[in-house]
């Protein structure tokens, strides 16, 4: 195989916290792309948020720093834009959820007909109406799917990711309004319970078939906090009863063995100020070392037999 055969990588560093009360999760990506560098040697971005920002924490406030995560959210989507243009595969590293809008809908832009498995303890699905923390980061697969949340995709003018093509995997904690919303826009919810019942493999097999159905491939989003708190403690807002750090490897593991069904990944929500004996970031570490390899190993999209 020529080096013309296989995909190059662009890891994007995306170092927001605006869409969670909490801080923290700005500092991942700096921490993990330092991490990483001691072997990764392709191509990478950085971007952080501007620390000129007065940052809304407020919990009366149900739009919290709307316009920044826009904004932010409108130089990474370009950004991405211009990468897969030059035909990288592109690995996010969050960074809070709401960072994802600009990378899913980047690959929707590109890729047009795409899928996406949403890997998350939460659905992340509330709208501006149904939230109650005002959290932007519980809000993306929501405006993804072009569920009300317009707001937040100003910059995308091409097609939404399908709810019938999204699947979401190790869901346990969904707020009572964003359950409806769940409900109503058809998504398919595979909660943590069904992943200790059937498997890893079987979950995954499951989730791939309905994403990829009729798509040119699928977009990957990886939230750290699908996983126990008690071996994965530094995300924003962990919760318990999570899946095992060995079946998040067997996650990792499935996505490397499908890549070449896979148009884009995330990993987010690491924050560094949350971590114990860096516990999160060594497991961050690995999940991420593998969608580089997988990465690596990808065949370019025209080689893709989805349709
Ligand atoms: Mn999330």
């Amino acid at each position: 195989m020529n080096y013309g055969d296989i995909m190059r990588t662009m890891i994007y560093g995306a170092g927001s916290d605006l869409g969670v009360h909490i801080d923290g999760a700005s500092l991942g990506p700096a921490q993990l792309m330092n991490d990483i560098s001691t072997f990764y040697k392709g191509e990478s971005k950085m971007f952080q948020q501007d620390p000129e920002i007065l940052k809304s924490r407020n919990i009366s406030d149900r739009r919290k720093n709307e316009y920044e995560i826009e904004k932010f959210n409108t130089e990474l989507y370009n950004s991405i834009l211009a990468g897969n243009k030059e035909e990288y595969f592109p690995i996010l590293i969050g960074g809070d959820h709401s960072v994802v809008i600009a990378s899913a809908l980047a690959s929707a832009k590109t890729n047009i007909d795409v899928g996406i498995i949403w890997i998350d303890a939460h659905s992340d699905y509330n709208t501006f109406e149904t939230t109650i923390t005002g959290n932007i980061h519980g809000l993306p697969l929501a405006a993804i799917n072009g569920f009300k949340c317009n707001e937040l995709r100003f910059f995308h003018d091409g097609k939404i990711i399908q709810p019938s093509r999204t699947v979401i995997v190790g869901a346990r904690a969904i707020d009572e309004g964003e359950k409806d919303n769940v409900k109503y826009s058809g998504v398919t919810v595979f909660t943590t319970q069904d992943i200790k019942e059937k498997g890893v493999e079987a979950i995954m097999d499951e989730a791939f078939k309905i994403a990829g159905y009729k798509t040119k491939g699928i977009h990957i989003s990886y939230d750290l906090d699908i996983i126990d708190p008690i071996v994965a403690p530094g995300v924003s807002v962990p919760e318990k009863d999570g899946i095992s750090e060995e079946e998040a490897m067997q996650i990792s593991e499935y996505l490397e063995k499908h890549i070449n069904d896979v148009l884009s990944m995330d990993l987010v929500e690491f924050n560094p100020l949350r971590d114990i004996d860096r516990k999160t970031e060594q497991i961050a570490l690995n999940i991420v070392t593998q969608m580089i390899h997988a990465a690596e190993k990808k065949k370019k999209w025209e080689e893709k037999k989805y349709y």
